[in-house]
């Protein structure tokens, strides 16, 4: 990555080899900090989208992901709940606008989307949120390229659809649907015009090789998903991972920078598993690269920090986390 006279490569491309992606993951963590750090400071300048993220249907999933508290084939104790009415999504989202939020999120667990009466609510959904002055993004599953068209039409900003894992790992983890079914539903996502979100989880019980090889064949998509969002496993009791090991914050370190080196101009999305990292592991995400997280005390069944301890987090840090906020040089007491 870095040439003789120690210049750091800056380029956009979309070739990295297994080799190159391996090494940067493994390389001293100290050289990795840096370099993602030169890159992210030349491309993003430091400032952090709030994304919330709201679950319109919960549980009831046909899908076998095995990390999934929504399966049908997992006993999570849930709270699950058929599609929530337009106008209860779209009170929400504005609530999360009031809280600074740049992006509402809306995640169905659905292997597919189907047409009628719940994805015409899925588009008024969309409409709505973009009306609020939002950026909108939807998650799930499945779409044919008619309903990517739809969903473009109403101006969705971005579809969120995961790769999870490596193409080699991938089948320990789901079996109902293959890798190229989700390569194929973001590809129809890009088609459509639609902004891709689209990257995975850590934790799962891959090994290094499996990291570098999901960040291949995301890095090799041309161009970049716009967000790439790295979650690291929150393992919920009644998933069959739920004896799975903590992360260590460090890896997640190592993939955030990495990320960011392979893909400088996209939002690497700090996502799952945010609960678990210490506010100096967060800090060193931001600082190597990280410039979204999810914003909002709960994620899809599971919960996330509140909106005032990530506010306060971020001033501390220093970056720009909204448009219309000031930078974080403002005292603590103004929040
Ligand atoms: N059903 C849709 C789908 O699978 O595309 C949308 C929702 S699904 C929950 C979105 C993504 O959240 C998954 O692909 C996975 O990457 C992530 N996710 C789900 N459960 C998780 C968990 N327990 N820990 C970390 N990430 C998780
Ligand atoms: C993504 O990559 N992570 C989010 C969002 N996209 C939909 C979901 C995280 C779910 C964490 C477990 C839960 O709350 O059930
Ligand atoms: Fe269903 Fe999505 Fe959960 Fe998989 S991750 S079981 S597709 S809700």
């Amino acid at each position: 990555m870095i040439n003789s006279d120690n210049q750091i490569f800056n380029e956009i491309r979309f070739n990295w080899s297994r080799e190159e992606i391996l090494e940067i993951l493994n390389s001293p963590l100290i050289d990795l900090m840096w370099n993602a750090q030169i890159i992210h400071r030349k491309f993003n300048k430091y400032k952090v989208q709030l994304a919330s993220l709201y679950s319109v249907k919960t549980g009831g999933c046909e899908e076998d992901c095995s990390y999934c508290s929504q399966s049908i084939y997992s006993a999570s104790q849930i709270k699950s709940h058929p599609q929530f009415e337009v106008e209860t999504v779209l009170k929400r989202a504005q609530t999360a606008k009031k809280e600074g939020a740049e992006r509402f999120c809306m995640g169905w667990a659905w292997r597919e989307i189907r047409d009628g009466k719940s994805f015409n609510s899925m588009l008024e959904m969309v409409r709505g949120v973009r009306d609020l002055g939002m950026e909108a993004c939807v998650t799930a599953g499945m779409l044919t390229d008619e309903q990517a068209s739809r969903l473009a039409d109403a101006g969705l900003t971005a579809y969120n659809h995961n790769l999870d894992t490596s193409p080699e790992y991938y089948k320990n983890i789901i079996t109902t649907r293959t890798y190229q079914d989700r390569l194929d539903t973001i590809k129809r996502v890009r088609k459509a015009g639609i902004n891709v979100c689209c990257g995975g989880i850590i934790g799962l019980g891959e090994n290094i090789d499996d990291r570098a090889s999901l960040l291949e064949v995301l890095s090799n998509m041309n161009p970049h998903p716009e967000s790439v969002p790295i979650n690291s496993l929150v393992a919920i009791e009644g998933t069959s991972l739920e004896d799975k090991k903590e992360v260590d914050s460090i890896e997640m370190i190592r993939m955030v920078a990495t990320a960011r080196i392979l893909m400088p101009k996209s939002k690497i999305r700090l996502s799952a598993g945010r609960e678990n990292l210490s506010k100096e592991s967060q800090i060193l995400c931001f600082q190597c690269g990280a410039n979204s997280i999810f914003y909002g005390d709960e994620l899809l069944t599971t919960s996330n920090p509140s909106f005032q301890s990530d506010r306060e987090l971020l001033r501390e840090v220093g970056v720009l986390f909204n448009k219309e906020f000031e930078t974080c040089k403002k005292t603590l007491s103004s929040l």
